[in-house]
């Protein structure tokens, strides 16, 4: 079942990146902003997010669907598409090529705090890759398997985080940010919470974490970061912002307890 569920998420999720990338070529620009003056949609992510829901429907008409451009949809079937048609957004905007299609299916709702993700892919079309995991099954890289990466201490540890669309949490964020650099190897802003988490999958960092995700941010990549091996935690709630962080095992609990230290 998870792996049949896999499979479609890939399917779905590559062609919706080709979609996507053509968009991308023949020119962008703001449809429209949501919560503030840089918090931007495009008419791709709206398209982009209308194909993979037809998709779906087409396939799996009971299941339901949490999309972040258009409205949720309970479903019969127990099971819940968690998707993000265009992750990393401004990256899109700006025609910098960290973004992608973040495409998961989960049971017992979409409330982290309860849900089973069962299978998710995260497609990075500008690079041309495939990262996926179905749950037990581990996680893959164009279908090779991946792990994460086995740092020698926190201080020899690439972080990568991000930072919300409002100034004063940015503020607070940064804050956060020069407390904990001078603790690591180094800090990444990538710009995409799906490849910031699938980046961890394949040992291209080492550590991430990130306070104010969406559900559909993060929900393929953190299982795609656990079959790989990562300790992933979504939890501290903090005025309505959940913190997402993930390590490898040997330096997990050392890195939870420094960002926390450090207020993020
Ligand atoms: C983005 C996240 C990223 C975060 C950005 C933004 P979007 O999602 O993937 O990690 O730092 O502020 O929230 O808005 O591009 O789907």
């Amino acid at each position: 079942m998870t792996s049949e569920l896999k499979d479609l998420a890939v399917s779905i999720a590559i062609e919706a990146g080709e979609l996507a990338l053509r968009r991308r070529r023949e020119g962008v620009s703001v449809a429209a902003t949501k919560s503030s003056a840089v918090d931007v949609v495009t008419a791709a992510d709206r398209e982009v997010e209308a194909f993979i829901r037809g998709r779906l429907a087409a396939a799996r008409p009971g299941d339901g669907f949490l999309g972040e451009e258009s409205d949720s949809a309970l479903g019969s079937t127990g099971l819940t598409w968690i998707v993000d048609p265009i992750d990393g957004t401004v990256n899109y905007l700006y025609d910098i090529p960290s973004w992608a299609v973040s495409v998961a299916v989960a049971e017992g709702g979409t409330d982290p705090a309860t849900w089973r993700v069962l299978a998710g892919c995260v497609v990075n079309p500008s690079m041309g890759e495939v990262f996926a995991a179905s749950a037990g099954a581990g996680a893959t890289l164009g279908g090779q398997p991946v792990s994460v990466s086995a740092p020698s201490s926190l201080s020899q540890s690439l972080v990568a985080t991000g930072f919300g669309y409002d100034a004063e949490r940015r503020r607070e964020q940064a804050t956060t940010v020069s407390r904990l650099i001078g603790e690591v190897r180094d800090i990444r802003r990538m710009g995409a919470a799906s490849l910031d988490l699938c980046a961890l999958a394949a040992g291209r960092i080492d550590a991430y974490y990130e306070r104010g995700l969406s559900a559909w941010d993060f929900a393929a990549g953190a299982l795609i970061a656990a079959e790989a091996g990562a300790v992933v935690e979504v939890a501290d709630v903090r005025e309505g912002r959940r913190l997402v962080a993930a390590a490898p095992p040997g330096i997990a609990e050392e890195f939870l307890s420094l960002i926390r230290e450090t207020g993020a």
